[in-house]
């Protein structure tokens, strides 16, 4: 059994079982009789790498002699959540491991629960790099991740007489067993210090910039396992730590307390994630974290690069494309520009031309706070010589591009500058990006449209065909494969066992979709996993809830313009009708709530508060017979997610037209057999193409009535003043009724959408969000009805998975070919 055994032999139950033994005997140190679960779990992860190294080996090695393109995915963030059950999966070993622990006596399902989740991303941005990597390598594409060694992630939410607490997450605080580190391949960073103008022997001018400090850069290297296994890709992550030399010279010189600042210092680089979705601190400590994995990974790729092709640079762009994941690595431009001129003594117009053919960029929203700028000021401090460089990049362009397409025009120029003119003038990250990639893109066909429309318009005049789109998709091996085995299998038995690779295999479930057999099977399914959640439920926030309920689920970080507030409105609306009216009717419902709200969030911090208020009351009110049950799930994450989304029954999609980017928990639901209630945002549109009209409850403004609606003045107050149910909620909100002898505690809400103008359209929205539950409401009393349309949706997704955007990338970014894997 210690033979290599790669993924096309899958191992048997009693070879694994033999391994997990030899790893907890020689890896752990331990016994069979005194092993703790966490022991067991590692021997088990020990043993499964045996696997995923074998892979991993044959991949490089295959990769490194066929010389192949590769895309490089820059990525501030990877939400990776556990590996255990997905590495398993991937390798088509988790019913031989299932089988192998049960007959040394223990549970998968419960050593599942020994991981931490690797939560090294905030949200959407983070996960969907996660389905992205995991689909490349099950697609035989070689590709890298890039990204940042954080030591804590994510923080633990906890919730404090309904207020959130933020723990520190410490996700790999006994170690990680999924990590190699690659001492072979640490690289050293500069960062501060100035530029000095020197002339050479020919009297060339040269720019040298002398660093005031270096900073080295440890890579962490995680498999990433490909479905079936046939490809091992690698996502490398960069820790930080001070550098020896640096280091050596300050304690040498009696620095001792000084150089273990410096050590310190180092080390934060990489010792948190920013918590924030959507918005940017602006801090010098997030440009160093940007700067620093760029240029640690640009190092790293060059010096690959170099090992097949020396010195010889012009084989660059055919071997090398890098994906920006919006403009988190945007730096990684000037940085290569710097490389090249500075270091490799190339002249600008070669450097330019190779950077351009090399670098694409993702646009993943709209919203102002989030787009990116650095001040002028922060930048020169932190990297002199880069600043210098973006300059340079913006003098040619305005010169080249900007003054040749509309001569003289000032007010385009001051437009389209990479540096945003003012008393504290800005670096515009997303310009950069744009001007030093060869391909743009947004991530859901309406987000790419107004990308363009209201982004980037004179972008696109000079550059049409730079833009596209690629809707964003999921791995359906971790969101419908692992998370739900029920339905997997049912699946299997009628559409075959190809779907995890080949989605569209779903649309077949169509014909099954009037099936009474077909219809009860699904059914009994979704009131499994209802029961199993309804477990957790109990056992995170001590709410009894039946499954037999509608389950109402909105996941999803929490911000105003995802509109959780909304969702609770409609909330406090039934439960007053069911107040004024006992005998009410309605099926009952039980919405389930999953978010994190970022620490510096005052207003999203509110919303949460509010809804566990609201909650405690409703879930204890007697009149209410059990006809609506509010829980908030604390410490929402991937694992609860995989938790969550197979038993949902409404998928609460209800951001404000226009916002939403694209969405990623929309297409896991609704793979999951879950019925969305949505605005025409994101990828709804595009769900709502595939399941048709009968199959998604659509509700709300459009993109364009949106915007007509704040150009034409938009006044809440109307809104509040002309419908009764939404005045008698918010100021229910004001009273101590939800908050006994504290008024007032939660009438932020309310302060935002009248006084604060309602910028996300709550109140406009609220009348069309409540006639869509109601239509809910219906549909669902037709069982037959339902299961059609959840077994619809299902059957009607195929087109959101993350392997057809990643092969759109291929078709039209990456130009990528498959490297087989023997
Ligand atoms: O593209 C992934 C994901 C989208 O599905 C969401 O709609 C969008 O909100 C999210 N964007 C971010 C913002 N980060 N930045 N910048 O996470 O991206």
């Amino acid at each position: 059994s210690n033979k290599p055994t790669t993924a096309a032999q899958p191992l048997t139950a009693e070879q694994l079982k033999e391994r997990i033994v030899r790893h907890l005997h020689a890896t752990l140190g331990t016994d069979l009789n005194k092993a703790s679960p966490q022991a067991w779990w590692r021997a088990t992860c020990a043993a499964v790498n045996e696997s995923v190294f074998d892979g991993l080996r044959t991949t490089q090695r295959e990769h490194y002699e066929q010389d192949t393109r590769a895309v490089h995915y820059f990525s501030l963030e990877y939400l990776m959540g556990r590996l255990f059950s997905n590495n398993l999966h991937n390798l088509g070993l988790y019913q031989s491991a299932k089988q192998a622990l049960a007959e040394l006596g223990h549970d998968i399902t419960e050593l599942e629960e020994q991981e931490e989740d690797m939560a090294l991303g905030n949200g959407g941005l983070g996960r969907l790099a996660a389905c992205f990597i995991d689909s490349l390598a099950t697609m035989n594409l070689p590709a890298v991740g890039y990204g940042i060694h954080y030591e804590h992630g994510l923080f633990q939410q906890e919730f404090q007489a309904g207020r959130q607490i933020e723990r520190p997450d410490s996700w790999r605080e006994y170690g990680n067993p999924w990590e190699i580190c690659r001492p072979e391949s640490v690289q050293e960073v500069s960062v501060y210090g100035y530029v000095e103008t020197v002339y050479d022997l020919q009297g060339r001018m040269k720019k040298v910039w002398h660093p005031g400090r270096i900073i080295k850069g440890v890579p962490w290297d995680i498999p990433v396992v490909g479905y079936h296994g046939s490809s091992v890709n690698v996502l490398r992550l960069w820790e930080s730590r001070a550098s020896d030399f640096f280091n050596w010279d300050v304690f040498n010189s009696g620095g001792y307390v000084d150089a273990s600042r410096e050590n310190i210092e180092a080390e934060t680089i990489s010792k948190v994630l920013y918590p924030n979705d959507e918005t940017e601190a602006g801090k010098e400590l997030r440009l160093i974290q940007q700067y620093f994995f760029c240029s640690c990974s640009l190092k790293d790729m060059i010096r690959r690069y170099k090992r097949a092709h020396g010195d010889d640079w012009s084989q660059f762009p055919q071997q090398v494309v890098i994906q920006l994941n919006d403009t988190h690595p945007a730096v990684a431009i000037p940085e290569l520009m710097r490389i090249l001129v500075d270091r490799a003594d190339m002249v600008w117009d070669e450097a330019w031309a190779i950077c351009q053919q090399v670098f694409a960029y993702t646009n993943h929203t709209l919203l102002p706070e989030a787009l990116e700028s650095w001040s002028v000021r922060m930048f020169e401090k932190v990297l002199p010589r880069h600043l210098e460089i973006i300059y340079e990049i913006n003098r040619r362009f305005l010169l080249e591009q900007v003054d040749v397409r509309w001569p003289g025009d000032n007010d385009k120029k001051r437009k389209l500058s990479i540096i945003e003119e003012g008393h504290e003038p800005m670096v515009r990250m997303g310009h950069l990006s744009v001007v030093g990639s060869f391909r743009v893109n947004g991530v859901a066909e309406v987000h790419s449209k107004l990308v363009q429309s209201d982004l980037f318009p004179e972008m696109v005049a000079l550059w049409p065909d730079k833009f596209t789109n690629v809707t964003n998709g999921v791995t359906p091996r971790r969101w419908l494969k692992a998370c739900n085995p029920r339905l997997s299998s049912m699946l299997d038995r009628l559409v075959g066992t190809e779907w995890p690779t080949d989605l569209k295999r779903l649309s077949k479930l169509a014909a099954y979709a009037d099936d009474v057999k077909v219809q009860d099977d699904f059914m009994a399914i979704k009131q499994q996993n209802k029961a199993d959640l309804a477990k957790v439920i109990n056992e995170l926030t001590g709410v009894a809830v039946d499954p037999a309920a509608i389950f109402d689920i909105q996941i999803k970080r929490l911000h105003e313009y995802k509109r959780q507030h909304l969702n609770l409105l409609h909330i406090l609306a039934l439960y007053r009708r069911i107040l004024q009216n006992p005998d009410y009717d309605m099926v009952p419902r039980v919405f389930i709530f999953g978010a994190k709200a970022a620490p510096g969030y005052k207003l999203a911090k509110e919303i949460i508060y509010a809804i566990n208020k609201v909650a405690e009351k409703i879930n204890h009110d007697k009149r209410v017979k059990d006809r609506i049950k509010v829980v908030f799930m604390p410490n929402y994450r991937v694992t609860l997610a995989e938790k969550m989304i197979p038993a949902a029954d409404v998928s609460e999609q209800i951001s404000t037209a226009g916002k939403e980017a694209s969405g990623t928990g929309n297409m896991k639901l609704a793979l999951n057999g879950a019925i969305t209630v949505g605005t025409l945002d994101g990828a709804n549109i595009e769900i709502a193409e595939e399941v048709g009209a009968d199959n998604i409850a659509i509700f709300g403004l459009t993109v364009d009535e949106v915007k007509d609606l704040h150009r034409s003045g938009y006044h809440s107050r109307d809104y509040y003043h002309n419908n009764p149910e939404i005045k008698a909620v918010l100021d229910w909100l004001e009273t101590d009724y939800f908050t006994p002898g504290k008024p007032g505690e939660l009438s932020a809400i309310k302060h935002s959408l009248l006084e604060g103008g309602d910028p996300y359209l709550v109140l406009a929205d609220f009348e069309a969000y409540q006639a869509a539950q109601q239509q809910i409401d219906g549909w669902y009393r037709d069982k037959a009805g339902w299961a059609k349309k959840a077994i619809m949706n299902t059957a009607c997704v195929g087109k959101f998975t993350s392997d057809r955007s990643i092969q759109d990338y291929v078709d039209r970014v990456w130009q990528l070919k498959p490297c087989h894997v023997d």
